[in-house]
């Protein structure tokens, strides 16, 4: 169905039926005809993010009002402007932080924007994992997309290895999206969020000196078409693939959302001489993709011209982790993760101008709330 909520919907009315964002980009996107809750006017999304924004960060037991109609519109609204306005590689400029997982946790992202201000003042890059394990991943997914499109220079957005459709049904956010709207309406705005996370970008480089994504880097990048590339043409390569896409199983896009950094030295375990062989790409426990070694960044770092990866994707005691002769940084914005970790939450602050090769930046770190009620807040398991 080729649609937009139909003209004849009640406004006052949460009705997600009938609702059914199924295609890619369209160039005839009349807003004027698709429904009373012009969510795409710039004044709305304002006012949608202003009722977000102005959530009491202590009421642990209510939601801001989000209807499954107000998803549906934004998701589709979010898919035309990601598939318009965005590559697949970002070019981010300073001053900015950077934000690793949140996980449904958005009492905590407002603590962050109260203690590093708003958008459009101040500029972030998020790099993924908005949803699943916390109970308010609609309200996290919803306000980012939200200031994506109200505030392109101030707000980025990468997608993460949950923003995938073999994950989140799996962690919580369809369980979420089910109790705060019925299945029926539940599982349109799910198909909805799916749709809208095939576009997001999955890499940036920030003032031409950080490469960032959720979960490092890949191999594929000593191979076509990255072999002897710079940093121009290893972002124009990264650029070209094509858009709309649930990640892979293996490859430079599964390594991009799935590596992890292995700071001990990496042994082959097959060892026909009997002498061990140190390797620089190793299998993990995850499944899919690989644990880099030091090695291995470094020779990214000097192919793409940069002195840092920041990425996100483990939880670190607190909130963030320096590693790899401190040419990694991990990042992981969500304190007291999943009600069952007790780890501090950080943002990493990038200051205006040439970044120092030595040290990135600074992290704002925010401490778990102590005695949240873990039922109201985190789904279990
Ligand atoms: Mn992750």
């Amino acid at each position: 169905m080729d649609q937009e909520a139909p003209s004849t919907a009640d406004p006052n009315k949460d009705d997600g039926g009938g609702l059914d964002v199924t295609e890619g980009p369209r160039s005839n996107h009349n807003t004027e005809s698709s429904s009373n809750l012009v969510i795409r006017d710039e004044l709305n999304l304002k006012e949608f993010a202003m009722r977000l924004l102005s959530f009491p960060v202590d009421d642990f037991v209510n939601h801001p009002k989000v209807t499954a109609q107000e998803c549906l519109v934004l998701c589709h609204a979010a898919l035309m402007y990601m598939s318009r306005h965005t590559n697949p590689c970002l070019r981010v400029s300073t001053p900015v932080n950077i934000v690793g997982d949140i996980h449904g946790q958005f009492h905590d992202l407002l603590r962050y924007f109260d203690g590093l201000g708003q958008p459009p003042a101040t500029r972030y890059l998020f790099l993924g994992d908005y949803i699943d394990r916390g109970k308010y991943s609609i309200e996290v997914m919803m306000l980012l997309l939200c200031l994506m499109m109200l505030y392109p220079d101030s707000v980025y957005l990468l997608r993460g290895n949950h923003e995938a459709a073999n994950v989140c049904l799996r962690y919580g956010f369809k369980d979420e999206l089910y109790q705060r709207f019925g299945e029926e309406k539940g599982i349109q705005v799910l198909r909805g969020f799916l749709r809208c996370f095939q576009w997001l970008p999955l890499s940036a480089v920030v003032g031409r000196q950080i490469f960032c994504c959720h979960g490092g880097i890949s191999p594929s990048f000593s191979l076509p078409p990255f072999l002897d590339c710079d940093q121009d043409a290893c972002v124009e390569a990264l650029n070209s693939m094509d858009r709309p896409y649930e990640p892979p199983q293996f490859g430079v896009h599964c390594d991009l959302l799935w590596a992890d950094p292995q700071h001990n030295v990496i042994y082959d375990h097959f060892q026909i001489t009997g002498e061990k062989t140190k390797i620089n790409w190793a299998p993990t426990k995850r499944g899919c993709s690989f644990l880099f070694s030091s090695e291995a960044l470094d020779s990214v770092l000097q192919q793409f011209g940069v002195s840092f990866v920041v990425r996100g994707h483990q939880v670190a005691k607190e909130g963030f982790h320096v590693l790899l002769n401190r040419h990694c940084v991990t990042v992981f914005s969500a304190p007291g993760y999943s009600g069952t970790h007790d780890n501090n939450g950080a943002v990493l602050q990038i200051e205006k101008g040439k970044i120092n090769p030595r040290k990135p930046g600074a992290f704002y770190v925010l401490k778990p709330v102590p005695n949240k009620p873990f039922d109201n807040l985190f789904w279990k398991g």
